[in-house]
């Protein structure tokens, strides 16, 4: 058989990872001790273990308590470096990095240094690795509207280094409305715009991203199958839809890889994407979520090409980029 082959050397863009999800048990207790932060866990067998996560919640408990060890510019650069290391060798061509700054500047950590130290992987995974590496800054919706300006403003004297803003963290009960105005600001300042919607959350939260907050992708969007009105909309503006299959499975938005619906919204003509999402925490990189998927879903190699020329269309490279890509 020789789809599982095809699903690993396809040149393929991740659109949808969060970098302090990538941060491994291992690299998590390195940096712990040579930044001398204590964690709530004796061993890397005993974190990892502490990895069954019920919801979107129980994980996000854990993944805030893990980038806790990260303190300066090089433990920044250090975990992206190994992310991207890790994506060249799934031939992932193109990755745009969700990072939570607020996680850090809450903690007296520098948007200097979270920024800094990210952008210089991202500037050498060109040159060492052929990976075209972008930034996405999120905002933390369990988080007030005022945060998310004071770390908009603490954002822009690196403007350059970052191509857009998304939104995540906890989804039900904090919909894209209560973010519209700073969205706006950033709409004007000619940021890229995404946002998680449709994880957990229900279709009017999808709605209001692509209405409210003029989203250019949604993140997730697997609850869209339950809103044909919904379906059509992002067929006929071709919206991508970044989804996690892995991330899905492991807290438990679907029982079961075989139940997953990312066959229905490609055969729904939807602009779908394969991403890790939190790899070190979901239980695997780019390839892992296409050869588990394909394997519980029977999707087929026409899919794997569709997906893999989804995530360059889908993608904020520029247009030559894109074109060398086809
Ligand atoms: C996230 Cl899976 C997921 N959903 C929402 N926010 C997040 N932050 C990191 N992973
Ligand atoms: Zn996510």
């Amino acid at each position: 058989e020789r789809l599982p082959e095809l699903l690993g050397i396809m040149p393929k863009a991740e659109l949808h990872m969060h970098i302090e999800g990538s941060l491994e048990p291992e690299l998590i207790f390195a940096l712990a001790q040579r930044n001398g932060v204590t964690i709530p866990y004796a061993s890397v067998e005993e974190l990892r273990k502490a990895y069954a996560f019920t919801n979107l919640q129980s994980f996000l408990d854990i993944y805030y308590a893990g980038a806790s060890v990260l303190l300066t510019e090089q433990d920044f650069y250090d975990m992206a470096w190994a992310y991207l290391q890790r994506a060249a060798a799934d031939n992932v061509r193109r990755a745009e990095m969700f990072f939570d700054p607020q996680t850090h500047t809450e903690r007296g950590v520098s948007m200097a240094t979270v920024i800094g130290g990210l952008h210089r992987a991202c500037v050498d995974a060109k040159t060492a690795l052929g990976v075209d590496a972008a930034l996405i800054l999120c905002f933390l919706r369990h988080l007030s509207e005022e945060s998310a300006f004071e770390t908009l403003e603490q954002a822009l004297p690196f403007r350059d280094q970052f191509i857009g803003v998304g939104l995540d963290s906890s989804e039900v009960g904090h919909p894209p409305e209560k973010f519209a105005r700073v969205f706006a600001r950033c709409r004007e300042l000619g940021l890229h715009l995404v946002a998680h919607a449709g994880e957990e959350g229900p279709p009017a939260y999808v709605w209001s991203a692509l209405d409210v907050l003029k989203v250019e992708r949604i993140d997730h969007g697997v609850q869209s199958t339950k809103d044909p009105a919904l379906m059509k909309r992002l067929a006929a503006d071709r919206i991508p839809l970044t989804v996690c299959p892995l991330s899905n499975l492991k807290l438990c938005v679907f029982p079961q890889l075989s139940q997953h619906n990312l066959g229905q919204l490609l055969d729904a003509g939807l602009i779908a994407t394969v991403n890790s999402d939190d790899p070190a925490y979901f239980g695997g990189y780019m390839n892992e979520n296409f050869l588990q998927t394909f394997a519980a879903t029977g999707l087929d190699a026409k899919q794997a090409w569709q997906l893999a020329a989804n995530s360059f269309e889908g993608s904020f490279a520029d247009v030559a980029a894109k074109k060398q890509w086809r």
